[in-house]
């Protein structure tokens, strides 16, 4: 006969999700179906309006990843106007945009992930639903709790270095079409270099060894929540002389292949949206058209080639050849692990190369007609912006895609689940009161609903 569960909400991710699952007579997940809720319009809301009004607009679909949302948006205008911004303004947009992925990696695994695995006896903010397979010793459980409350000091300390140079964060004011509006001071880059010591050494000697030991204690989760091993990943963090931290790529079935953004389609079938199906981002629409059967969800399923393909760390750190290994929750994991070490390790030489009070910011005008493509890495994966703007430079097609989009898609036009939903089929729930191996699969694609879902 089988049986279902539902999860809903999803907590301690980003956004509001449900998770419905069919499981065989053996308790293993048969189908899964991932409901992206809370849909606000962002694509019409921004036709009729100027360029530099999206990359403050679009920096409110979510308050977890508005730099990339503000550096996407940013470069679909420049690459309309034919711009290309000043080596110093690549330093600062790539220091804003490490020390942001630092500090949500850090949350990523201690404040979202971890209490999947722990449950402290005297601790109640950090008392989960579920409280089963619990491994970690006392002392280790112990020493795990005393990071999850240093970490919060750390992410503070991280978002201060993003406050420096963008004015504020959330919600970024210095990254617009031209370059940086922030020109930092002598004193303000002493005082990011005195941020630097604190947040390295608790990336190499907290973060990094405790993602080591999560792997070692829970090794069994390198073969649950396996993906499809599609992964895709768009470049990132422009540094000058035309080098970037990550190349775009994309692996199918584990084996390099070519990247087109012109194979890049979006279905509804299976989405609350009337317009049509099978539509390039360029040419996309977004009409809205809630509880249309067989709809189950507000995301649209982005698809490259027609195939499903994971984005996030373990797709970028995979795709340059930075980290070896599988396709599962805890390749996942220590994939995030290892990209926030290497970006710990980046972050110091990029605030060593500014030049103190350099201006970095060009007055550029627009065409009044074009299209823009603006594209980066936010920490949950590839982040895709498509503008168009007519009549007097006002947007007139604006579409996005965001990592969580690509990764818990629903089902295609043919049929084909999304990445999650597929990671989840195959999976054996011990106890159906406390399904929390599905949880553990969900959380290590560290999901944003409210970006998917805009
Ligand atoms: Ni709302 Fe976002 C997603 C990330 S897109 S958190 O998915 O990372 O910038």
């Amino acid at each position: 006969m089988g049986s279902i569960i539902t999860i809903d909400p999803v907590t301690r991710i980003e956004g509001h999700l449900k998770l419905k699952v069919n499981l065989d007579d053996n308790r293993k997940v048969k189908k899964s179906y991932m409901t992206g809720n809370l849909y606000r319009d962002f694509e019409n809301i921004l036709k009729g309006r100027k360029p530099w009004d999206a990359v403050h607009i679009t920096q409110r679909i979510c308050g977890v990843c508005p730099i990339s949302h503000a550096i996407t948006a940013t470069k679909a205008a420049e690459q309309m106007a034919g711009f290309i911004p000043d080596d110093q303004a690549l330093l600062i947009r790539a220091i804003i945009q490490s020390a942001y992925f630092i500090s949500d990696h850090i949350l990523h695994f201690y404040h979202l992930n971890l209490p999947d695995y722990i449950y402290p006896p005297d601790v109640a903010p950090l008392r989960p639903a579920y409280n089963r397979d619990l491994r970690f010793s006392a002392g280790q459980t112990e020493k795990l709790v005393n990071n999850y409350v240093e970490a919060l000091k750390i992410r503070r300390q991280a978002q201060e270095v993003v406050a420096i140079l963008a004015g504020r964060m959330p919600h970024v004011m210095s990254i617009v079409p031209g370059g940086v509006t922030q020109a930092p001071s002598h004193e303000q880059i002493h005082t990011l270099k005195g941020y630097l010591p604190a947040i390295t050494d608790f990336v190499l000697n907290r973060y990094y060894p405790d993602a080591h030991l999560l792997s070692q204690v829970y090794a069994d989760y390198f073969k649950i929540g396996k993906g499809t091993g599609n992964l895709l990943c768009f470049s990132a963090f422009d540094l000058p002389r035309g080098e970037s931290v990550f190349r775009q790529g994309l692996l199918t079935d584990m084996e390099r292949e070519s990247l087109s953004l012109q194979d890049i389609r979006e279905f509804v079938r299976y989405a609350y949206y009337s317009s049509p199906s099978d539509l390039h981002p360029s040419h996309g629409e977004t009409t809205p058209s809630y509880g249309r059967s067989p709809g189950y969800t507000w995301l649209k399923a982005p698809r490259h080639r027609g195939r499903p393909y994971e984005t996030g760390p373990l797709a970028r750190m995979t795709v340059n050849g930075y980290f070896r290994g599988g396709c599962s929750t805890m390749d996942r994991i220590l994939a995030r692990a290892e990209e926030t070490k290497l970006l710990a390790e980046r972050l110091p030489q990029w605030v060593h190369a500014l030049v103190p009070d350099l201006t970095s910011y060009t007055d550029i005008a627009l065409p009044p007609s074009g299209t823009g493509v603006g594209l980066t890495e936010a920490p949950r994966g590839a982040l895709g912006h498509w503008m168009e703007c007519t009549s007097g430079g006002m947007i007139s097609r604006y579409q996005i895609i965001t990592p969580t989009c690509w990764n818990a898609s629903p089902r295609d036009d043919n049929g084909v689940p999304g990445p999650i939903e597929k990671a989840l089929e195959g999976t054996y729930v011990e106890d159906m009161n406390q399904p929390i191996e599905l949880l553990r699969i969900i959380h290590s694609f560290d999901p944003c609903t409210s970006c998917s879902v805009h």
